[in-house]
């Protein structure tokens, strides 16, 4: 049977989300990313402000330039992953079959589903009413019986679209259109393959597999597979979380007992929320440790009982990096840590005592402040020397890795 996939992008997704939260914004050109005497580049731009050239990437003076009259806004992360989580699931209520993408893009294999929903384009009238209704959010849809094609359909019927392509039809679909729009299609094959005179699709599909191997080398044979509409990827949904982990690279090799400790600590918390978020406890905690000499080493320990609290994450690591330090001398370059043999939480039972309890309460009101706010909105003790240490930004401080200092 042909199968159906559909692919799933919701439109100038960060813009959206800030419209859909204050109307006044609708209608008009609205750019997330900054301020425009800031530093940094546009992340989303609302299609208003797309016809005054804005896009994604561009530098946010370059855009008020463009585009003076358009309205900046800072963004907030925790509220697009927000978004994100409810986007995916009402995605996950028509397939089992969903594999996400990024926040705000998704394949679905509905293959088979048509009965239920009357057609597999009433389905995805119905996906985007409930993104409508629920999230206030506009999705464009497309419909093939694979992915690339499934996803050229989408990004063609943007924005608010939907775009089905039959059996049989995704050659005849894909070949007038430009290269670019060939997933995979960078700048850089664009220019190669224009100088060879190849500016469509089709052309590409066309061309013999050879001539383009002797091109482009072994990324030849999937251009041109899905230049014929022909992808036979399957729809992968996520498997299960088997770990969690957070590490760093000092800016310098250190031995600063104290830098260290902040360090475990920060990180210790980044995967205790992580793991709450997920609703988990873990059984198993390791501690990372790679020295000046590029050494790495990993030490492991068992918990008597699962946990997903900060202090049990931290000190466990604490004692695991003592332990290490007593061994080895060297200054050290990168420092993680991590939790394994993820289970579902426990019945709470009545053991706790009431200091745990307070913790706990503590620690789900920190959560929920950063879920907010943003990671660095709140800090314990034993991390306040980071901020010493680390150019503080409006966002926090900014590590050497970067997706931790948000
Ligand atoms: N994003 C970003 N920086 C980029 C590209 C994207 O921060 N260079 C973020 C902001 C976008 C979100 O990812 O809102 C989704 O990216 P898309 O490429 O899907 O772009 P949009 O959803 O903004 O617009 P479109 O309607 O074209 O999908
Ligand atoms: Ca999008």
């Amino acid at each position: 049977m042909a199968r159906r996939i559909m692919h799933i992008d919701l439109d100038a997704f960060f813009v959206s989300v800030e419209q859909a939260l204050k109307p006044a914004l609708k209608g008009k050109p609205v750019v997330v990313g900054g301020r425009p005497d800031r530093r940094g580049v546009v992340a989303s731009a609302s299609y208003e402000a797309r016809k005054f050239g804005l896009h994604a990437g561009m530098p946010l003076a370059t855009a008020s330039r463009l585009c003076p009259q358009a309205i900046f806004i800072e963004g907030s992360f925790p509220k697009y992953r927000g978004a994100s989580q409810r986007f995916m699931a009402i995605l996950a209520d028509f397939s089992p079959y969903l594999e996400p993408v990024s926040l705000d893009e998704a394949y679905l294999d509905v293959t088979g589903f048509e009965s239920i929903h009357g057609s597999i384009r009433q389905m995805a009238v119905t996906i985007k009413q409930r993104v409508k209704d629920e999230l206030g959010l506009s999705a464009s849809v497309g419909i093939a019986s694979g992915k690339v094609v499934a996803k050229v359909a989408a990004e063609l019927s943007k924005p608010d679209g939907l775009l089905e392509v039959a059996a049989g039809e995704e050659g005849s679909f894909l070949a007038p259109l430009a290269i670019t729009q060939l997933p995979g299609i960078g700048k850089k094959t664009e220019r190669l393959l224009n100088s060879l005179g190849i500016n469509t699709i089709g052309q590409l599909a066309t061309m013999p597999l050879e001539v383009l191997k002797s091109h482009v080398g072994a990324f030849g044979e999937l251009i041109h597979r899905h230049a014929n509409g022909i992808d036979d990827r399957k729809v992968v949904p996520p498997s299960p979380t088997k770990s969690i982990s957070r590490e760093t690279t000092f800016g310098q090799d250190t031995r600063d007992r104290s830098l260290l400790e902040a360090t475990l600590r920060y990180l210790s918390e980044r995967v205790g929320a992580d793991l709450r978020q997920r609703e988990k406890q873990a059984r198993c905690v390791t501690l990372k440790l790679r020295y000046a000499d590029f050494t790495t080493i990993t030490r492991r320990h068992t918990l008597g009982e699962s946990s997903n609290s900060d202090q049990t994450i931290f000190h466990t690591g604490l004692k695991l990096l003592n332990r290490a330090r007593a061994q080895e001398k060297q200054p050290i370059r990168l420092i993680g840590i991590g939790v394994s043999n993820l289970v579902e939480p426990g019945r709470q039972l009545g053991m706790l005592d009431s200091s745990a309890q307070r913790m706990e309460q503590l620690t789900r009101a920190i959560d929920r402040i950063r879920n907010k706010y943003g990671f660095t909105a709140i800090q314990t003790g034993r991390t306040l020397l980071l901020k010493e240490i680390f150019p503080e930004t409006g966002e926090g401080y900014t590590l050497h890795t970067p997706g931790l200092s948000r």
